[in-house]
C-alpha cells in the first residue's frame, strides 16, 4: 500500500472512531456539541493520531488498541487550535479551510468547546487497553505533561511574551520543542505503550518525536512564507505581518529548508533501533519534509 493510501485508511478509522466517541451533535445542549464536532471534522491532517499507529505497528502492536490514544491525541491538538485561533490568542479567521470554531460559534462557545475536547480527550484515552509495562495512570500522565505549563501552554506563553523581542534560534526551538514536538512525541509514545513498547524503544521514539517535530514547525514556518492561504487553509503569511519569531525570519528560508533537511536526517537515524517495522514512521518524516500544506 503506498503512504497516501495508509495515511487516508488510518485517518479514515481515526474519524469513524471519534465519531462514535463524540456526543452526537443533537444531544443537549447542541450548540456545543454542534461546535465540537465542526472543529474535530475540518479535514484536518491526522497527523498526530496516524503517528500513534504507525508507533503502535513499529512496535509490534495493533491499529485497534492504539485507536483511543490515537482519538485522545487529536482532541487535544484541536482543542489547542481552537484556543489558539480565539482573538486573545492568535486571532485568526480560518482554520482547516473554514471559518475558526469562535467565528461561527462566538468566543465563549469557543472557549468552552476547547475545554470540552480537551477534557473529553482524556476521557477517551481512559479507554486505552493497559500491557504488562504502562497503565491507565501511564497514560494520563503521558498527556497531561504534555498539555500543561511545561510543554504545551508554556510553549505558548513563551511565544506570546516574545512578541515584540528579537527572537534567537535557540529561543525558537524552545518554543517549538513545547509547542509542536512535545505533543507529536506523545502520539509515538501512547501508540508505543499500546504495543507494551521497551524503555529503549520508547526513548527512540521520543528522539524520533523531537527532531521530526522541529522538523515539522520549520517547514509550517516555510510554507507561511511560500504559501497561499487557498493551499495552506489558514491565513499564510501571518507570522511575518505580526512580526512572529519563525525560522526563516531568524535564520533566513534557504537555512530554513537545510535546518528542516537536517533534522529529518536527524529523525530517519533516530529510528535505526526500531528496524523494518518502523517503516512508516519513515515515510512519513520524509513525506512531512515535502509537503506543501
Ligand atoms: C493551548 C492555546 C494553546 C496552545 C498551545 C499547540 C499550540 C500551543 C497552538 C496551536 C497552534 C499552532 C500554530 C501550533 C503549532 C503546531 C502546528 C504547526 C499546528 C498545526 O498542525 P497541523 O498542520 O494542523 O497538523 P491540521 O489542521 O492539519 O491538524
Amino acid at each position: 500500500m503506498d503512504l497516501k493510501s495508509y495515511i487516508a485508511e488510518r485517518a479514515a478509522l481515526v474519524d469513524k472512531a471519534m465519531d462514535a466517541y463524540l456526543p452526537p451533535a443533537k444531544e443537549r445542549p447542541a450548540t456545543i456539541h454542534e461546535a465540537m464536532r465542526y472543529a474535530v471534522f475540518a479535514g484536518g491532517k491526522r497527523l498526530r493520531p496516524v503517528l500513534c499507529l504507525a508507533a503502535a505497528e513499529a512496535c509490534g502492536g495493533t491499529t485497534e488498541d492504539a485507536l483511543a490514544p490515537a482519538c485522545a491525541v487529536e482532541l487535544m491538538h484541536t482543542y489547542s487550535l481552537v484556543h489558539d485561533d480565539l482573538p486573545a490568542m492568535d486571532n485568526d479567521d480560518l482554520r482547516r479551510g473554514r471559518p475558526t470554531c469562535h467565528k461561527v460559534y462566538g468566543e465563549g462557545m469557543a472557549v468552552l468547546c476547547g475545554d470540552a475536547l480537551l477534557t473529553e480527550a482524556f476521557a477517551v484515552l481512559c479507554r486505552t487497553p493497559v500491557t504488562r509495562r504502562y497503565s491507565t495512570r501511564d497514560h494520563i500522565a503521558e498527556l497531561a505533561e504534555t498539555g500543561g505549563s511545561r510543554r504545551l501552554i508554556g510553549g505558548q506563553v513563551m511565544d506570546l511574551q516574545g512578541e515584540g523581542q528579537k527572537p534567537t534560534k535557540s529561543g525558537l526551538v524552545r518554543i517549538h520543542e513545547a509547542k509542536t514536538a512535545a505533543l507529536l512525541t506523545s502520539s509515538l509514545r501512547l501508540g508505543a505503550m499500546t504495543a507494551n513498547a521497551t524503555p529503549a524503544k520508547l526513548a527512540a521514539l521520543t528522539h524520533f518525536g523531537r527532531q521530526l517535530g522541529l522538523a515539522f514547525q520549520v517547514i509550517d514556518d516555510i510554507l507561511d512564507v511560500t504559501q497561499s492561504t487557498e493551499v495552506l487553509g489558514k491565513t499564510a503569511g501571518k507570522d511575518q505581518a505580526v512580526d512572529k519569531a519563525t525560522y526563516p525570519a531568524v535564520i533566513g528560508l534557504d537555512a530554513s529548508r537545510r535546518e528542516a533537511a537536517k533534522l529529518t536526517k536527524a529523525a530517519l537515524t533516530a529510528l535505526d533501533p526500531l528496524g523494518g517495522r518502523a517503516l512508516r514512521l519513515r515515510q512519513i518524516a520524509e513525506h512531512l519534509l515535502q509537503r506543501e500544506y
